[in-house]
């Protein structure tokens, strides 16, 4: 059984200074790092919006595909990532799961490489990670959430979140267990 980490939308704009920060956004890089050497197989999500999205009748403008904003925070070893899935490209979407990506099918793309089991990390716990989560368990997949290696924008919408994500069959696990 084979195993990814996937990191979801780990961007400028979600961490510290960009235009829709996720409080702490940036301290999850150094997690995710070190994560990224104990995984056959390491995938990212983009947020990767046109700009006349209607997207942005709900959210500030952030993460319009090809921008400074749309890039992985600097400090992420983006080179270690195997392959990358852009979603929220279309202007009639708000594309907040992973599986929703349209440059690749991720579903597709796991079966094909034998993945079972994922281990989620990044930005922002209740909307893209949640999102993401939800859609992998429901598609069959055993999915743990590292702890560390997230962040969300409100504690209370977090904690509903989690609660959620847990009766739904997705599991959360530390960092610490993933080191040894
Ligand atoms: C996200 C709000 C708007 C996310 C994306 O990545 O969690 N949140 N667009
Ligand atoms: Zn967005």
């Amino acid at each position: 059984m084979s195993k990814a980490l996937l990191i979801i939308d780990l961007q400028n704009d979600f961490c510290p200074g960009g235009k829709l920060a996720v409080p702490g956004g940036d301290e999850i890089v150094p997690v995710v790092n070190g994560l990224m050497d104990k995984f056959p197989l390491v995938l990212a999500s983009k947020d990767w919006h046109p700009e006349d999205s209607v997207h942005f009748e709900s959210w500030p403008l952030h993460c319009v595909r090809d921008t400074e904003g749309a890039a992985f925070h600097p400090g992420l070893r983006s080179e270690e990532i195997d392959k990358i899935f852009l979603k929220g490209t279309e202007s009639k979407d708000d594309g907040y799961s992973a599986f929703e990506a349209t440059n690749h099918d991720l579903e597709e793309y796991l079966k094909e490489k034998g993945v079972e089991e994922l281990y989620l990390t990044g930005l922002a716990t209740e909307y893209c990670v949640r999102a993401s989560a939800l859609d992998a368990v429901r598609k069959g997949f055993k999915v743990n959430i590292v702890l560390e290696g997230v962040r969300g924008i409100d504690s209370t919408d977090v904690e509903k979140a989690i609660e959620e994500m847990e009766r739904e069959g997705v599991n959360f696990v530390s960092y610490l267990d993933l080191a040894e």
